[in-house]
């Protein structure tokens, strides 16, 4: 037995867990926008729950343990039925929330620049409309879901704004993910209440527009490996 298969056969304890990763910046470092309380059960019990349970679907097959929680999402049918559903929701609140804490940075009120700009203004007409129609998808989301900047692959990619819902992410289809907000009541309804057009307005001024824009330069890259916490590898298992 070599050591692939008996770490495939073994019942020790999978090596690799998913781990939630530790946020950059204090829980009220983002207020007034967003509550130091809302990031708290956000990121800890939230987040936290979703990395938990991916880890205890994944108990049962080791041979699934070392892949990336994106690989996970965008292969689904590869997977056991039985935790497929469990997968699914896990995983992709797991990747989904890792580049959301990293789309916004405390006191950043930057712009787009660059090269990303460029692109904003060629595909959008303008920030400012690029940003009223991430605000208007993202107000129309019904139940669960996210709002995304998005990148189509290659070169000349063109920029587009689309929403997921539940966990589901651009990813799947073939769409690379610069920059994303989550709708979900439990990101804004302690400090917002129902008034979440408030929230995605608010927003702004905490995103992380320098992320977003190493995210548009890694969409040219797709082969360059990124961190789970960048989002994951997709290609690689
Ligand atoms: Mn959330």
């Amino acid at each position: 037995m070599n050591e692939l298969t008996k770490k495939m056969h073994s019942t020790e304890p999978a090596e690799k867990k998913h781990q939630l990763p530790p946020l950059d910046y204090g829980y009220d470092a983002l207020e007034p926008y967003i509550d130091a309380r809302t990031m708290t059960l956000h990121h800890d019990i939230h987040h936290g729950g979703y990395v938990e349970k991916l880890n205890a679907a994944l108990e049962k097959f080791p041979e699934f343990q070392n892949a990336s929680a994106l690989w996970l999402l965008c292969n689904l049918d590869k997977l056991p039925k039985e935790i497929r559903v469990a997968v699914h929701h896990n995983a992709g609140g797991h990747v989904n929330h890792s580049l959301f804490w990293r789309a916004m940075k405390p006191g950043s009120a930057t712009k787009p620049e660059g090269l990303l700009r460029d692109a904003l203004n060629r595909d959008f007409g303008s920030i400012e409309a690029f940003k009223t129609r991430f605000e208007e998808e993202g107000a129309k989301v019904f139940g669960c879901g996210w709002v995304w900047l998005v990148r189509t692959k290659g070169e000349e990619g063109k920029l587009d704004v689309v929403t997921t819902l539940g966990h589901d992410n651009p990813m799947m289809k073939d769409k690379f993910p610069l920059l994303l907000n989550d709708v979900w009541e439990h990101a804004y309804y302690l400090h917002y209440e129902s008034r979440r057009p408030e929230y995605l307005k608010a927003w702004w001024s905490i995103v992380d527009w320098e992320e977003a824009s190493h995210r548009f330069e890694l969409a040219k890259n797709l082969n360059e490996e990124m961190s789970e916490a960048e989002g994951g590898v997709v290609s690689v298992m």
